[in-house]
């Protein structure tokens, strides 16, 4: 089998089990196609979505002292797991190229798209640059990283990516990671912040409906890539900050009871009026519950970046 194949099955079999199930549930991973792509870049660009600026800024304000922590005589590997359009790594890159630093940048994305037009792009800034793009799920391409082992590695995973998993699974990736990780690896992790909840609600709510749009895909994708017929402006997108467990949950609402086909999976799905699909979750955290997650996946936090705005945190850690 293809991993287009393996990706589509998996996909299907997703999408029968979610949507049969009570209550319903769509994984968020599935909104990415090139649609969902060019969504998240709208997103990342509106005022509300604080999460890149603050990221930037502290990679920004860091970039010398990073490049320290990071060079080594040997020279390094830098891996990014969710790289796609690597607006902030690019600071780093051009901070490395700067000073001449010793390294090979391995981007890893969900969207061949996204790794194609990244590698394009470094190329036309720095022709000499040593990059190696592959595409795959995080799960997948971590097994096949264990083989670089020649010289120190540096892992990143920026945007809060891993907010978009539970803890369960938060720890199962960070543990696939750590297995992979020799003592003098590092890695290199952002953390959106519990804080204001009006704050983390504005940025899932956004005035003008990308976040809605974004959501909305995956209703889309359905109906392009599995023949349904979903009537997609009759489902709302709802977002639900708890500032208790500092999760933030994404829903699509069906505001009027309808019954949709999904010809391909042979399926059909009724929707009560108010019925919901939950699709997201974006946590937020705090260091008491990193330093958890870190233990719980035998590794330890090194050092901590926070942006002036106090709003995000880069953590380094290393295996324990
Ligand atoms: C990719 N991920 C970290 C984003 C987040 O903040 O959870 C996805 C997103 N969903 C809605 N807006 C942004």
């Amino acid at each position: 089998m293809t991993k287009k194949e393996s990706f589509q099955l998996e996909f299907e079999q997703h999408v029968e089990k979610g949507l049969s199930a009570f209550p319903k549930f769509l994984s968020s991973k599935y909104i990415y196609d090139d649609r969902g792509d060019e969504l998240f870049q709208q997103i990342m660009a509106l005022p509300e979505y604080y999460l890149t600026n603050a990221e930037y800024n502290i990679i920004h304000q860091y970039k010398s002292e990073l490049r320290a922590l990071f060079e080594n005589t040997k020279g390094f590997d830098l891996i990014e797991l969710g790289a796609g359009d690597g607006k902030k790594t690019k600071v780093l890159l051009e901070e490395f190229h700067v000073h001449a630093t010793n390294f090979t940048y391995i981007p890893i994305d969900i969207s061949q798209h996204a790794i194609d037009n990244l590698s394009t792009s470094i190329k036309n800034i720095y022709p000499e640059m040593e990059v190696h793009g592959a595409q795959g799920t995080y799960f997948k391409v971590l097994a096949a990283l264990s083989r670089f082992n020649k010289r120190p590695k540096v892992i990143i995973v920026l945007g809060s990516n891993i907010g978009n998993l539970p803890h369960r699974e938060a720890i199962d990736f960070l543990k696939q990671i750590q297995k992979i990780m020799s003592p003098e690896d590092t890695l290199f992790m952002g953390f959106d912040q519990k804080k204001d909840p009006y704050t983390i609600q504005s940025a899932y709510a956004d005035s003008t409906g990308v976040t809605q749009e974004f959501n909305r895909n995956l209703l889309h994708r359905l109906n392009r890539e599995m023949n349904a017929d979903f009537t997609v402006n009759k489902f709302e997108h709802w977002e639900a900050y708890d500032p208790e467990n500092g999760t933030a949950k994404s829903y699509l609402i069906a505001t009027e009871e309808c019954e949709v086909a999904i010809k391909k999976l042979n399926l059909k799905v009724h929707f009560n009026k108010w019925e919901t699909i939950h699709t997201e979750i974006s946590q937020k955290y705090d260091d008491l519950t990193v330093e958890w997650l870190a233990k719980e996946s035998g590794l330890q936090i090194s050092q901590i970046f926070e942006d002036q705005e106090k709003l995000f945190k880069n953590y380094l850690f290393k295996k324990k």
